[in-house]
């Protein structure tokens, strides 16, 4: 049987960036495996969740006589114990928990980097089979290493991130990561069990032709928002439209194909929700630092979203990203009153 050596796995792939950075210490690469891992083991679960609807629910006991756990709380669990057993992590915060956890021990405190992350995004999309996600972020640590790690090394503006990506578990699996030098993604190879290099040097087109926004919530958008959502479905065939919409309810799987084929996608403010609903550190940092490496855009109708400064761990904020030559399209129509401003 002859076996494809040109594919690279996860863990070969970023020795092989390593070997580019020779005072590089190796600790970001041991971060990315430790996060491939525990996505392994929600996939795992993710693939196992119909089954476990028959076999009994959440808060209830399993067969063995486990805690039935929900995926999403199983999920925050397998990301957190992952990065603390691992030697590069001082502490995380999750959109699954309240406040940020140091870790307490002296690898752990001597660790550079912290990591932010929503350990299943779209969790609302779990009992219907449509694709949900992981979403992370990873900041070098603004304390000093060998103490434990502070609120000030979270929130950090996006632009601080050293790397970020996510997880689709969809009708693949895959893991997307960028850092300052390229987006990268890895498709899981059941067979073997690895992450292995599928999609190298991801580039955001600069043009599409697929909106993705709640249309549900049109009545509630800003004027210049319906302006170009409306200008989107006006367009013909000689420029280019009508646009497509597609909106799964995943972000994750809706800025992924946004990313892979050109497109917008758009959670703005409502009348009774002025910031919208996606959290800044645990969903559009880490997005808009992944679309920016690959060429695109991303701000929140005012400001790039890596510009913000954070006050608050859970805040949220209006978020527009995707091809370039796109959000130039709604800057024209979409010029918002400064007191939506964050
Ligand atoms: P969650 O973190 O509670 O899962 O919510 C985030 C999700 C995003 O993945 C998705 O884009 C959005 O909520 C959909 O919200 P809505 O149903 O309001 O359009
Ligand atoms: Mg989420």
């Amino acid at each position: 049987m002859s076996i494809n050596r040109k594919i690279l796995t996860l863990d070969e792939f970023t020795i092989q960036q390593l070997r580019n950075f020779p005072h590089a210490t190796g600790e970001l690469s041991s971060l990315l495996r430790d996060l491939g891992l525990a996505a392994k083991r929600v996939n795992v679960e993710v693939n196992k969740a119909g089954l476990v609807d028959i076999l009994g629910d959440a808060g209830t006991v399993n067969i063995q006589g486990e805690d039935v756990k929900k995926l999403d709380v199983f999920a925050n669990n397998q990301f957190m114990k992952v990065l603390q057993h691992g030697v590069s992590c001082a502490g995380i915060a999750s959109e699954e928990m309240d406040d940020f956890v140091a870790f307490d021990d002296e690898i752990s405190k001597k660790a550079k980097y912290v990591v932010m992350f929503d350990p299943l995004d779209g969790s609302g999309n779990i009992d219907v089979n449509i694709s949900i996600g992981t979403i992370f972020s990873v900041y070098r640590r603004v304390s000093e290493r060998g103490t434990l790690c502070t609120k000030e090394d979270f929130l950090q503006s996006g632009i601080n991130q050293v790397a970020a990506g996510y997880m689709v578990y969809g009708s693949s699996t895959m893991m997307v990561y960028a850092t300052r030098r390229g987006v990268n993604g890895f498709t899981l190879d059941p067979s073997i069990g690895e992450f292995c290099l599928s999609h190298p040097d991801i580039q955001c087109l600069p043009d599409g032709n697929i909106y993705s926004v709640n249309h549900g919530n049109f009545f509630r958008y800003e004027k210049g928002v319906q302006e170009y959502i409306t200008e989107c479905q006006k367009k013909d065939k000689s420029n280019g439209g009508p646009y497509t919409q597609r909106y799964i309810g995943s972000m994750v799987a809706d800025v992924h194909r946004s990313l892979i084929k050109g497109g917008i996608f758009m959670y703005p403010g409502t009348t009774d929700k002025p910031n919208g609903k996606l959290r800044l550190c645990y969903e559009c940092n880490p997005f808009a630092f992944i679309v920016e490496v690959a060429g695109g855009k991303a701000t929140n109708g005012m400001i790039r979203i890596l510009d913000i400064q954070p006050n608050d761990l859970h805040q949220r904020v209006p978020l527009f990203i995707g091809s370039s030559n796109m959000m130039k399209e709604l800057e024209e129509f979409h010029k918002p009153q400064k007191e939506l401003a964050v």
